[in-house]
């Protein structure tokens, strides 16, 4: 009568230390993808302002007119900084606003008042410009 007892107590021991253990897994399981997956791709961007002008930079005037931006190709130097001062020229809704797509820059021209727009030119390659619409285009041709 005391054997039967206790291999059931034995029985209901490890019982409950199987359910312990097996529960303790699964809450140790399912934090860990989610803690990963939230962690990488912090980096990308540029999230750095507009540098305020640069008194050594290098003034470029560009015309928006309804012919489209004049110069339409910039030539700069690795590491140069330029300010394009644009000047809208026509009351074409379609040159109102003139963006740089890869630098994040979107900016307001109102008809005849100049609009100053510092960039840096960090590496080799075009920084493309263009009109609020994607319709006219410019670049900086950087070397
Ligand atoms: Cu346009």
């Amino acid at each position: 009568m005391s054997h039967a007892h206790a291999a059931a107590l034995a029985l209901s021991l490890s019982l409950a230390g199987l359910a312990a253990l097996s529960s303790a897994v699964a809450c140790k399981g399912s934090p860990e993808p989610s803690a990963s997956a939230a962690s990488p791709g912090s980096v990308g961007g540029s999230a750095t302002p507009a540098p305020a002008t640069d008194p050594n930079a290098r003034r470029v005037d560009i015309t928006a007119s309804e012919k489209g931006y004049s110069p339409s190709s910039i030539p700069a130097k690795k590491g140069e900084s330029l300010t394009l001062r644009f000047t809208r020229t026509t009351e074409s809704e379609c040159l109102s606003a003139v963006e740089f797509p890869d630098l994040k820059i979107k900016r307001d021209l109102p008809v005849n008042k100049p609009v100053d727009i510092p960039i840096r030119a960090e590496k080799t390659g075009d920084i493309k410009f263009q009109c609020g619409m994607a319709m006219l285009f410019g670049k900086i041709v950087v070397e």
